[in-house]
C-alpha cells in the first residue's frame, strides 16, 4: 500500500441560476466523488471541496427574469443545488458558497496582493455600454459572434462553442441582452491581469510539464490558446452585484466572477479547515498535496492558464496536478439546455425514480464524456439497470443471500477442500481493488466502473458454473465451499463499489452484516473476509426492473418539452393575400355538437364524426385523433366550415371541416363558442 497523501480536490462551483441536471453530474461531480470516496478509503487525506457560484451576469440577469432581487434567487438555487448534492451522495467535505463573508475576505485578500505586488495593468478603456439600460455591457450582458470560431451566440467574456475566452469588445456585432441594442463604447478602467507575462510560465508548466499525464482534450485546448498569444484579461467589472474591488477608485466596480470564482475553493477549503481544527494551508500551500480540479470543458481556460497564473502571481500557493475536464453530456441527440428545459433535472429524477441514485450514477459513470462529447438516452439508462445492475450484480448478490439463509439460516459454512476454480477465483478477486484502483487514479472511471462490473460477472458466473442449487442434492460439503467463495466476492462487491454505487454499497454491507469493518485494501491482503459462523441477514433487492412504460413516460416528457420549445420559437405566420368581403361571405361557418366519434380504421390521425350542424346531421373526417379520445368529445360545441364541398377521406365521405388551432404543447384545441350556441347558429 502506498504511502497515504494528502488531497485537495475540487469540484466546479455550480452557478446558482437554476437547478442542476445530469450534465453537472456526468461531466464535474460524480466523478470527482468516484476520486475523492476512492482516495479516502485507500487511507488518504482529502479535502474535497466545492460550492456555489454565486456572482456573474447569469444571477442579475435570471433574478431580472423573475422580478425578484438576486439574493432571493442565489437563497433559493443554492439550497436546492446544495440538497441535490447531499440527495445524490456527492460526498463534500465542504459545500460552501461565494456570497459567504469568508468568501468576499479571502477574494479580497486575494486581490489587494496582487494589486500591492503590481500583477495588474490599470488601464482606462472603452468598453461596450447600453445606454437605454445605463449600464456597462460584459460576460452574459452581451451577446455576438466569437472571433475565433463565429458562433453567433458567444458571450462577452467566452465563447460556449469552442470555449475561447475573449474580451467583449472581440466580439463582432455585439447585441445588448438586456435591451437588444447595439452597444455603444464609453471609457472605463478596469484592472486587467496580464496573462502575456505569464506565457513562458504556461508553456513551461502545461505544455512541456504536463504533456504526457494531462488529458488529450484539455492539453488541446490550453495548446491552442496559449499558441493563439495571451492577451491581458480584464479582472474588474461595471457591475452592482458581486465582490466589491477593494480599492478606494474603484466605486461601483466589482471582481470578474472568473476571478473570484476559483479562489471560492481556497475559502470554502478555509471554512471546512476551521470546522474540522486543520491548517487550510497544508491543502493549498503544501508541495505534498495534490490538488486536482474537476471540470467541465467550457471552465478548462479558467482553470489551466487563468487560475493558476493567479495562483503563481500571487506567490506561496500549489498548482493543479491535474484538470481531468470532461466533455459534453448531451440528451436525447440534442444539447443539454437549462434555458429550453432540455434536462433530466435531479430533483425531479428523485420524484420519479425514488431511491434510484445509484442507478443513475452508474449509468452516467458507464457513458461518461470523458474524452468525446456523449449521449444520454433513457433507453441505455433503462438497460444498464435491468442487463447490468439488476442481471449481473443484483442478480449475483440475490442468489448468494437467498441461498445461504435457505441452506444455512444466514450463517456462513466452512469451506471444505477448495477446487482449483475456486483457486483462481479467490485470487482473482484480490487483483480487482487494484485494477479499480487504477483506473481510478488515471482519472478512467468509464473503465473503472466496467471493471466493477467485471468482479459482479466472475460471480455471476461462479455460481451459474457451479450451480449449488443443483449439486445441494448430491454433495452438501461442495455447496458449503461454493457458498462460502461466493460470499468473499460479495464481500469485495460491497467494498469496492462504494466509491460508484455508495447507496447500493451500504445497503449491501447492511445485508452481509459487515457494515465497514473491511477496507479497500483488506480485498487483496486479508486471507478471508467473510469468515465461517459469521451471520448474514436477510436478501433485499438491491435494484429493481425499470420497466418499458416508465422509460416511455420520460420520452414523451421530453417529446412534450421539444414541441413546446418549438411553439415558442414558431414564428407568426404572416398574414395570407386580402381579399375581398365578397369572398368572405362564401363561407359558410355554423355552429354544430359533436354527437358521435370513433377512431378511423388503420389510421393514427383521424376520428369520424356525426355533427349536428343545425340545418343537418352530418359525417366528418377530422385530423384529431392524436388531441382528443373519442369519449371525450361528445357534446362538444364547434365550428363548422359546412359548404366545403364533400370529399373522401379513407373510404368515408366527408361533408365540412372542424376549424381548429395549435396549442403550445403540440396539441390541437377546438374553436368553439364561449357561450352555449344554438346548432346551425352562423359565424360571421
Ligand atoms: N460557475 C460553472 C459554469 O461555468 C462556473 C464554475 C466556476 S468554478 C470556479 O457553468
Ligand atoms: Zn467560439
Amino acid at each position: 500500500m502506498s504511502a497515504p497523501k494528502r488531497y485537495t480536490i475540487t469540484a466546479a462551483l455550480p452557478y446558482t441560476n437554476g437547478p442542476i441536471h445530469i450534465g453537472h453530474l456526468a461531466g464535474v461531480y460524480v466523478p470527482a466523488d468516484i476520486y475523492a470516496r476512492y482516495l479516502r478509503l485507500t487511507g488518504n487525506d482529502v479535502a474535497y471541496i466545492s460550492g456555489s457560484d454565486e456572482h456573474g451576469a447569469a444571477i442579475p440577469m435570471r433574478a431580472k427574469k423573475e422580478g425578484v432581487s438576486p439574493q432571493v434567487i442565489i437563497d433559493k438555487y443554492h439550497g436546492i443545488i446544495k440538497k441535490s448534492f447531499e440527495d445524490f451522495g456527492i460526498s463534500f467535505d465542504n459545500y460552501s458558497r461565494t456570497s459567504a463573508k469568508i468568501h468576499h475576505e479571502t477574494a479580497s485578500e486575494f486581490f489587494t496582493k496582487m494589486y500591492n505586488d503590481g500583477e495588474f495593468i490599470e488601464e482606462v478603456s472603452a468598453q461596450l455600454y447600453d445606454a437605454e439600460a445605463n449600464q456597462f455591457l460584459a460576460d452574459r450582458f452581451v451577446v455576438g459572434t466569437c472571433p475565433k470560431c463565429g458562433f453567433e451566440e458567444s458571450y462577452g467574456d467566452q465563447c460556449e462553442n469552442c470555449g475561447t475566452s475573449h474580451n467583449a469588445t472581440d466580439l463582432i456585432n455585439p447585441k445588448s441582452a438586456i435591451t437588444g441594442n447595439v452597444p455603444s463604447v464609453k471609457e472605463t478602467k478596469h484592472w486587467f491581469l496580464p496573462l502575456d507575462k505569464h506565457e513562458a510560465f504556461l508553456r513551461e508548466w502545461i505544455l512541456e510539464g504536463h504533456k504526457k499525464d494531462w488529458k488529450p482534450n484539455v492539453y488541446g485546448q490550453v495548446k491552442s490558446w496559449v499558441e493563439d498569444g495571451l492577451r491581458p484579461r480584464a479582472v474588474t467589472r461595471d457591475l452592482d452585484w458581486g465582490i466589491p474591488v477593494p480599492l478606494k477608485d474603484a466605486e461601483g466596480k466589482v471582481l470578474y466572477v472568473w476571478f473570484d470564482a476559483p479562489i471560492g475553493y481556497i475559502s470554502s477549503t478555509k471554512e471546512w479547515a476551521a470546522r474540522e481544527g486543520k491548517n487550510w494551508e497544508d491543502y493549498w500551500k503544501k508541495d505534498d498535496t495534490k490538488l486536482v480540479h474537476f471540470i467541465g470543458k467550457d471552465n478548462i481556460v479558467f482553470h489551466c492558464i487563468i487560475f493558476p497564473s493567479m495562483l503563481k502571481a500571487h506567490g506561496d500557493y500549489i498548482l493543479p496536478d491535474n484538470v481531468p475536464a470532461n466533455e459534453f453530456l448531451n440528451l436525447e441527440g440534442n444539447k443539454l439546455s437549462t434555458s429550453k428545459n432540455w434536462a433530466v433535472w435531479l430533483h425531479e429524477y428523485l420524484e420519479e425514480f425514488p431511491d434510484q441514485q445509484d442507478v443513475l450514477r452508474y449509468t452516467l459513470t458507464a457513458n461518461a464524456p470523458e474524452s468525446k462529447d456523449n449521449d444520454f438516452t433513457w433507453k441505455d439508462f433503462q438497460a444498464k439497470n435491468n442487463n447490468e445492475l439488476v442481471a449481473i450484480f443484483g442478480n449475483f448478490i440475490n442468489r448468494v443471500v437467498v441461498l445461504t439463509n435457505k441452506y444455512y439460516e444466514g450463517i456462513i459454512p466452512a469451506p471444505n477442500d477448495f477446487t482449483e476454480v475456486d483457486e483462481d477465483v479467490l485470487a482473482a478477486v484480490k487483483e480487482f481493488p487494484n485494477i479499480i484502483g487504477k483506473s481510478i487514479e488515471r482519472y478512467r472511471f468509464r473503465e473503472a466502473s466496467q471493471e466493477l462490473m467485471n468482479l459482479a460477472r466472475l460471480g455471476n458466473k461462479y455460481l451459474a458454473d457451479e450451480e449449488p442449487w443443483k449439486v445441494i442434492k448430491v454433495d452438501a460439503e461442495r455447496v458449503q465451499t461454493i457458498m462460502y467463495v461466493a460470499l468473499q466476492i460479495s464481500a469485495a462487491l460491497a467494498v469496492v463499489s462504494k466509491p460508484f454505487l455508495p447507496f447500493t454499497s451500504d445497503k449491501l454491507k447492511g445485508i452481509l452484516n459487515i457494515d465497514d469493518k473491511l477496507s479497500w485494501n483488506d480485498i487483496t491482503e486479508k486471507e478471508i473476509l467473510l469468515p465461517a459462523a459469521h451471520q448474514i441477514n436477510k436478501a433485499e433487492l438491491l435494484f429493481s426492473k425499470i420497466e418499458d412504460k416508465t422509460i416511455d413516460a420520460q420520452i414523451e416528457k421530453l417529446e412534450a418539452t421539444k414541441i413546446a420549445n418549438e411553439q415558442e420559437n414558431k414564428v407568426v405566420e404572416p398574414q395570407k393575400e386580402t381579399i375581398e368581403f365578397d369572398d368572405f361571405t362564401k363561407l359558410d361557418i355554423r355552429i354544430g355538437t359533436i354527437l358521435e366519434a370513433e377512431k378511423v380504421a388503420k389510421t393514427k390521425k383521424l376520428l369520424k364524426l356525426k355533427v349536428d350542424v343545425g340545418i343537418d346531421t352530418r359525417t366528418i373526417v377530422s385530423g384529431i385523433a392524436e388531441s382528443f379520445k373519442p369519449e371525450d368529445i361528445i357534446g362538444q360545441q364547434v365550428s363548422v366550415l359546412v359548404n366545403l364541398a364533400p370529399r373522401k377521406i379513407r373510404g368515408v365521405e366527408s361533408q365540412g371541416m372542424i376549424l381548429m388551432t395549435d396549442t403550445p404543447d403540440g396539441k390541437l384545441a377546438f374553436v368553439e363558442p364561449t357561450k352555449e350556441v344554438k346548432n346551425g347558429q352562423q359565424v360571421s
